[in-house]
């Protein structure tokens, strides 16, 4: 394997150094929060009034923790830290209620940003000869623009399609040939589908690979767009409070994400104590931004849950692994008492290779119990008129569900291709006990 690196030096550099830059950073990075009316006001009661009151990097934990919440109250110029006429782009995310998250950059913030996600890009084997198709939301979503920068600053040519339209993307891939194809993996799948619909013969294209992220996917589901398609696909992760997509990601190891900590402050706590994890211990991902000026946030939960990787990376790479993000610790459900993660549904059904494409849960009350359904596609080979096969794998997929999360669901089967797919990130459940 011939290990490919953005910036060698940042990139591997011996731990004891990494630690060091970082504080120094940190440092700085208060300086600039104490200029936010949340955070002077917040770290002022801590007893922290300028950044050299923090000494070493364990003073951070004297640091009270950020929230969404935090976020939303602040907006929307609570978290600002420089003069507004140096901002040059904001990013939001709406979420469903409340004010949006607004992130806001200036000219630096934008070019750092970039740098990151070029890091990210370039690891994977990418070089200038290849094209970019940026199948991903542009717009206030930092994937789009995010992955856009990224992709210019290590010269691929990129191809801004955005989401959506598959017939389209084909087009282009065809067009250009398309060599690199970023989006988010529900999407990857829908394109491998309507691919095989559409008659596009794999032939015709030039792909390579895939970043696919902004949701959480198991190892099935990773395998399942490799095999289908053909090419090799890294996981990628980040959120819009730190930047967006460029926080961490998966070298040509492919075995965990490399959280990039010259730039981001990395915390596992368990998010009922709030007490750090143990070492390769399981818990909520806590970020500290390192690497933007216009709005810091120090101690930011995530809510996603993960753990770090103990063992070195064969890459040669300093900076540590995230283990895959298996999901958000608000996303568990609770059906009839028992804790389940929509992830551990996705991971039963995806290793099985009837299943096809896509999967849907719903919840809803029956009488006074919980009622759990699951919609799956079927891959058209298994899509067969007679209805004893389908019975079989309807009974399979409920059975090792049942194994798997101790509740016995309702299971259907669809067509492939029937259920709603949408363009951005994948919306898998539908709960509609609430109210009742
Ligand atoms: O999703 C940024 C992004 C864009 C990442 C493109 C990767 C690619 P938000 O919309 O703020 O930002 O959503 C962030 O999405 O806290 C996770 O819960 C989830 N998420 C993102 N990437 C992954 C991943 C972008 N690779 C939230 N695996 C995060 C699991 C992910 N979950």
């Amino acid at each position: 394997m011939i290990w490919q690196y953005w910036n060698h030096p940042i990139e591997t550099m011996p731990r004891d150094e990494l630690e060091k830059l970082q504080l120094s950073r940190l440092k700085d990075a208060v300086r600039f929060a104490l200029r936010t009316p949340f955070y002077k006001k917040r770290l002022e009661e801590a007893g922290i009034k300028s950044g050299d009151d923090i000494k070493t990097l364990s003073d951070l934990g004297r640091v009270p923790f950020t929230t969404k919440h935090d976020l939303r109250e602040g907006f929307p110029y609570g978290f600002l830290s420089v003069p507004r006429e140096d901002v040059v782009r904001l990013h939001a995310s709406s979420g469903t209620t409340g004010a949006p998250t607004t992130i806001y950059f200036n000219a630096a913030d934008i070019d750092t940003w970039a740098d990151y996600v070029a890091r990210c890009i370039y690891g994977t084997g990418c070089t200038k000869s290849d094209v970019f198709q940026n199948m991903i939301t542009y717009g206030l979503f930092t994937g789009g623009l995010g992955f856009h920068a990224g992709g210019e600053k290590v010269g691929m040519m990129v191809i801004p399609s955005g989401a959506g339209n598959t017939t389209r993307q084909f087009r282009l891939m065809q067009d250009y040939g398309t060599t690199v194809l970023h989006a988010t993996p529900s999407f990857l799948l829908h394109v491998e589908s309507k691919m095989r619909e559409e008659g596009v013969s794999r032939n015709s294209l030039k792909l390579k690979r895939a970043f696919a992220g902004a949701e959480p996917y198991s190892e099935d589901t990773r395998r399942r767009i490799e095999e289908l398609l053909q090419i090799d696909v890294f996981n990628s992760y980040g959120l819009s409070e730190m930047n967006g997509p460029g926080v961490a990601f998966e070298c040509q190891a492919k075995n965990g994400l490399h959280i990039w900590e010259d730039g981001y402050l990395v915390e596992i706590i368990n998010p009922e104590t709030l007490e750090s994890a143990a070492a390769g211990e399981t818990g909520e991902l806590v970020i500290t931004c390192l690497c933007r000026e216009a709005t810091p946030i120090l101690r930011y939960r995530t809510r996603d849950l993960t753990s770090l990787c103990l063992d070195p990376c064969p890459c040669g790479r300093t900076h540590r692994r995230l283990r895959r993000i298996t999901g958000r610790s608000d996303d568990m459900l609770i059906i009839n008492g028992v804790n389940v993660f929509p992830s551990q549904i996705e991971e039963v059904i995806m290793a099985m290779k009837e299943v096809g494409n896509n999967y849907l849960i719903e919840i809803e009350k029956e009488g006074m119990l919980d009622r759990l359904t699951v919609k799956t596609e079927v891959t058209p080979e298994s899509f067969r008129d007679d209805t004893r096969p389908l019975n079989a794998l309807k009974e399979k997929i409920r059975r090792t569900l049942q194994a798997s999360i101790t509740i016995s669901p309702r299971v259907e089967l669809h067509e492939s291709g029937s259920l709603p797919v949408s363009e951005g990130k994948a919306v898998r459940v539908t709960d509609r006990r609430a109210g009742d």
